[in-house]
């Protein structure tokens, strides 16, 4: 007893809104081009699907998150906010946010502490985590939608619970892995799975 739980939560996919945001801005912007819409939506990177529907659709993809407001504007997916604030509350429990912000650093560093203070409350951006490489960060728990997730650490501390995505849902994971369906499964029995 007495070992704390620690859990790391992604950001975009998994608490914000980040295709269906990006594909309203998109759509906004470029109501003349294709489009791809969810349910059609394979892979995880946004540009490179755009890019395999017609070339010059990758930048295009790429203008929308790059612009300002995008990432402040993403509206939370549902359950998310109250899920990581029952964490938080939790006994034992140390919940912190593992994101990693896109290159063109204009906007979106600001941003992602913004959406945090405006949708989960100021005390909670002690708990950010910005990184590029989340195999550097120690956990019990990585809550992300991204399925590969690799750096330089080979050997992460961290399970990597595959949270469900459009761009993700039709993917074929290993029989050890596991998923997050969405906010409304069983997040407290994969918490109690790891408390010792
Ligand atoms: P994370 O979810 O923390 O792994 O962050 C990944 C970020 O990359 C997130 O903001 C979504 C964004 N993203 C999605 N598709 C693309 C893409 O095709 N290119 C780039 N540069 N970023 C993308």
């Amino acid at each position: 007893a007495g070992k704390r739980l620690r859990v790391l939560v992604d950001m975009d996919g998994v608490l914000a809104d980040f295709e269906g945001g990006f594909l309203k801005k998109y759509r906004a912007r470029y109501p003349d081009d294709p489009f791809i819409t969810l349910d059609d939506r394979r892979g995880f990177w946004v540009s490179l699907q755009y890019g395999q529907l017609r070339s010059d659709l990758s930048e295009k993809a790429i203008s929308i998150w790059e612009s300002k407001g995008f990432f402040m504007d993403l509206d939370p997916l549902p359950g998310g906010v109250e899920a990581v604030k029952e964490m938080a509350r939790m006994d034992d429990t140390d919940v912190f946010i593992c994101t990693s912000p896109i290159k063109h650093y204009k906007h979106c560093p600001y941003e992602k502490y913004a959406w945090v203070e405006k949708h989960l409350g100021c005390d909670f951006l002690e708990q950010v985590i910005l990184t590029r490489d989340k195999t550097l960060v120690a956990g019990d728990l990585l809550i992300d939608d991204k399925p590969d997730i690799q750096g330089v650490e080979p050997t992460p501390t961290w399970e990597h619970i595959l949270f469900t995505a459009c761009h993700n849902q039709h993917l074929s994971i290993s029989p050890s892995q596991r998923r997050l369906l969405s906010w409304s499964d069983d997040w407290r029995g994969i918490l109690d799975s790891k408390r010792k």
